[in-house]
């Protein structure tokens, strides 16, 4: 038995420490119980308080998954029409074989910018694994076409690098437990977890006597268990409110104006701004009440409150950042944070959408450069992004992946992509606009898809690889974003049916395409390299060996994390990282870009498909698509006990629901111009009127006469970007009817 492992008193028993690696945030250490390479119990971690990081439900469920009856168990090739999911069992060297020679084929006929390869959210461990074994392979073929862009937090990122110079904008989460007043902008770590500790951090701030204000479209997870006070806002519209806030401090000289003056740049020109000496307009509570729902009496006293209790905590999060202007969302949140002295401050919060900490954090754990890109190489760089974020223009949008395959090069893209090779994603379900997404991958010459499932997206694939779930391998897999903790999940089970790596069918391709010394350790030397070569394990791991077996590093803290804290007590010192050192509420480099979507200072603009757009007389509700609880997006879908924890619904507005005679369990179609899905109501006062909510990651079903009868809100969503690289998901007007 090997040393991680731990003797059961069960007889044939095995323990072994381990993780999963979904895209939830968490990163939760697990004792699997298994027995005849079968998973029978699943342990959570054994640490006591304030250490344990407590496992959710989707971990809970997480031997259903593995051994789910639908998991892919062999290659297949497609026998039936593209989409129509018909395959055809066939060997791993007909299947090599064939990927081989497509991928020889399309390089010969077209150049490698004819390859697009796709990587994605899952799978969030070591770096030689999953899509960055393609990624290094494919480079030393010659090159190949990828996108650019982080669909969960490309806002976020541009306001965080453009106001901060830096994405570390987070503090550990028992920090909260100094703050006064958290307000939950966006925010619901119930659900979506945002590090495994987080709730339970937030539940004991509020023990500790902090006021919690949610402000979000929906009364979620988080408002019920711990809000005093739930603040509806229509999408799309906290800028305003935010801007509003800044008027009212302004107005009432409630504003921090010495740590504006030492830290900050270009706050005059934000109040010139707000205070309408720019434009005419003052940004009043009234003004922004018109635009937000938000009556101008909780505005002011909002306001009011934030600026007067100290410490206080904006938590701002990602999802309200996933919109048509998304950056200003966050840039807005960060300069309030400032106005009110917070940033730096313990108990107090810098903003800017990431909430990350520079300890054992995702970002900082790459190992094995994929090398470069040939078919990037001196490309010209992306107009209209911040220099920071300057992109070679030969990659593709993450959220216009699949209008590129259908549009090319006449479309104004990189190249004409002719095949695929895709993994750790199901992007036709993820990434906006399914039905584009379903003709672009029926005009690709060849698709050839990693998988663990029958996706949605894999019913269009022409080659399927079945490869191994965490469980049969071992990893160093990666928490993010809140740490302080590093992880290794140990190998469980032997490989299930034929299933290989992502990086095992990488090397075995890579002897078909004459790449020399692609594979040259195993699996124990690969990830030891990885501990060895990486500064930041080497910071904290000193015994390799204690931290395989035990399965978790905790990194013990003085103190708690605090972001900018060092740039507060010591600017001359520690100058932030942008380029004039300072909080930068005036950016020099977003004015160069000449982008009035982009302005250099945070401002509440209108965008397409919000409330004055014209189409909201056609499609008069505004569409939210957060992330599910009871799924790691798509992933975990078919597991029967997570589908039972909460049936895929739309939240529908009692008001909403009555005016188009809707009652609760009804089923009913949601529609635009883009698609049409079919999925039961929900009617529920949790959700504000004139707003839906139906959870991402419900797997697209097209019937004959093109309706999505799985609820893949994806069906509705549109496929564009803002002017910071955001993915607009969350700015969507759509028409609802009973079915
Ligand atoms: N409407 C709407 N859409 C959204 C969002 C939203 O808020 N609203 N959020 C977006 C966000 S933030 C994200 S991150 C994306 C996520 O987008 P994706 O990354 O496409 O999402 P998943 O559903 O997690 O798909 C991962 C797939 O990889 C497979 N997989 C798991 N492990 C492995 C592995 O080791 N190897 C291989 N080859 N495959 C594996 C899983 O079976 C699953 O099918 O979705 C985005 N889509
Ligand atoms: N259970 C679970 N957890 C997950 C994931 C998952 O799929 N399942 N995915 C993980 C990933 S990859 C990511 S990127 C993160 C995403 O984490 P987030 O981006 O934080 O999550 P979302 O669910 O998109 O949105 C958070 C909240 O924002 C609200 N919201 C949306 N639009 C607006 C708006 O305009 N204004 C306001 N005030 N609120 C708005 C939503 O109602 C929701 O309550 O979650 C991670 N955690
Ligand atoms: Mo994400």
């Amino acid at each position: 038995m090997s040393p991680e492992t731990i003797h059961s008193t069960q007889e044939g028993v095995k323990i072994v420490r381990a993780t999963s690696a979904f895209d939830c945030g968490g990163r939760c250490p697990l004792k699997l119980h298994v027995k005849d390479n079968r998973i029978i119990r699943v342990e959570g971690d054994d640490a006591l308080e304030p250490d344990q990081l407590r496992a959710c439900q989707r971990c809970r469920a997480y031997r259903q998954y593995v051994h789910h009856p639908e998991r892919l168990m062999f290659p297949q090739k497609r026998v039936g029409p593209k989409g129509e999911g018909k395959f055809k069992r066939i060997s791993w060297d007909e299947a090599l074989d064939t990927l081989a020679g497509e991928l020889n084929r399309v390089k010969k006929t077209y150049g490698n910018s004819g390859i697009f390869l796709a990587t994605g959210g899952a799978y969030i461990a070591s770096l030689h694994n999953g899509g960055f074994a393609a990624a290094r392979l494919l480079a030393q073929f010659g090159g190949y076409v990828t996108h650019y862009g982080n669909i969960s937090s490309e806002g976020a990122v541009w306001a965080s690098l453009t106001q901060y110079g830096s994405v570390m904008v987070g503090h550990s989460r028992e920090d909260m437990l100094n703050s006064k007043l958290i307000i939950l902008w966006g925010w619901d770590p119930a659900r979506m977890i945002s590090g495994t500790n987080s709730m339970y951090h937030v539940i004991k701030a509020r023990e500790n006597g902090a006021r919690i204000i949610a402000i979000d479209p929906r009364y979620h997870d988080t408002a019920a268990t711990v809000a005093d006070e739930w603040i509806p806002i229509r999408p799309g519209t906290d800028t305003a409110v935010m801007v509003a806030m800044a008027q009212v401090m302004i107005r009432n000289n409630l504003h921090d104006q010495a740590f504006l003056d030492k830290y900050t740049l270009g706050f005059e020109q934000f109040t010139a701004y707000v205070m309408g000496h720019e434009d005419g307009v003052e940004k009043t509570p009234t003004w922004a009440a018109q635009i937000s729902g938000v009556d101008a009496v909780v505005i002011e006293r909002l306001a009011r409150e934030y600026a007067t209790t100290k410490p206080a905590a904006l938590m701002d999060c990602q999802g309200p950042a996933r919109s048509a202007m998304g950056e200003q969302f966050n840039r807005c949140a960060a300069t309030l944070c400032a106005m009110t002295g917070n940033v730096g401050r313990s108990g107090g919060s810098a903003a800017g959408g990431l909430m990350g900490i520079p300890v054992g954090h995702m970002f900082r754990m790459s190992a094995i450069p994929p090398g470069k890109n040939p078919v990037e190489l001196d490309g010209p760089r992306v107009k209209g992004t911040l220099d920071i974020r300057l992109r070679v223009a030969k990659r593709v949008h993450i959220n216009k992946i699949f209008d590129a395959i259908v549009e090319g090069r006449k479309g104004g893209y990189p190249s004409d992509i002719k095949i695929m090779w895709s993994m750790c994603n199901n992007y036709l379900n993820q990434t906006a606009n399914s039905n584009k997404a379903a003709r672009a991958l029926k005009k690709l010459e060849f698709f050839c898809a990693n998988e663990l499932f029958m996706t949605a997206q894999a019913r269009y694939a022409d080659l399927l690889l079945p490869v191994t779930s965490t469980a049969e391998r071992a990893d160093l897999t990666r928490p993010w974003p809140s740490g302080p903790y590093f992880t290794f999940a140990n190998r469980a089970l032997e490989p299930l049916g034929e299933c290989k790596s992502d990086f095992e069918i990488a090397s075995e391709l890579a002897e078909r395409l004459v790449i020399k010394d692609f594979n040259p350790h195993t699996e124990d030397e690969w990830l030891k390299l990885m501990v060895d070569l990486n500064p930041e394990y080497q910071k904290h791991i000193t015994d390799y060996d204690k931290f395989r077996r035990e399965g978790i590093h905790r990194v013990e803290m003085r103190e708690p994390y605090v972001a900018f804290k060092k740039q507060i007590e010591d600017p001359d010192k520690h100058p932030f990282e942008t380029p004039s050192g300072k909080i930068e509420i005036y950016s020099q480099r977003a004015a160069d870009l000449d982008n009035p979507s982009c302005p250099p200072i945070p401002k509440y603009m209108h965008t397409p498909e919000d409330r004055s757009d014209p189409l909201v007389e056609k499609y008069p509700l505004q569409l939210l698509s957060p992330h599910p609880k009871n799924r790691v997006h798509s992933e975990m879908y078919l597991v029967e006990w997570l589908q039972e924890l909460e049936p895929h619904r739309a939240w529908l507005n009692p008001f909403d629901a009555h005016a188009r005679g809707i009652k609760d369990g009804d089923e009913i179609y949601v529609f635009n111009d883009r698609g049409k899905i079919a999925i039961g109501a929900w009617v529920t006062a949790r959700i504000m009127p004139g707003v839906i909510c139906i959870f991402e990651g419900a797997w697209y079903a097209p019937d004959e006469n093109g309706i999505d009868r799985g609820g893949c809100v994806n069906t509705l969503t549109k496929d564009a970007y803002s002017g910071g690289g955001a993915a607009v998901m969350n700015t969507c007007l759509v028409a609802v009817e009973k079915a």
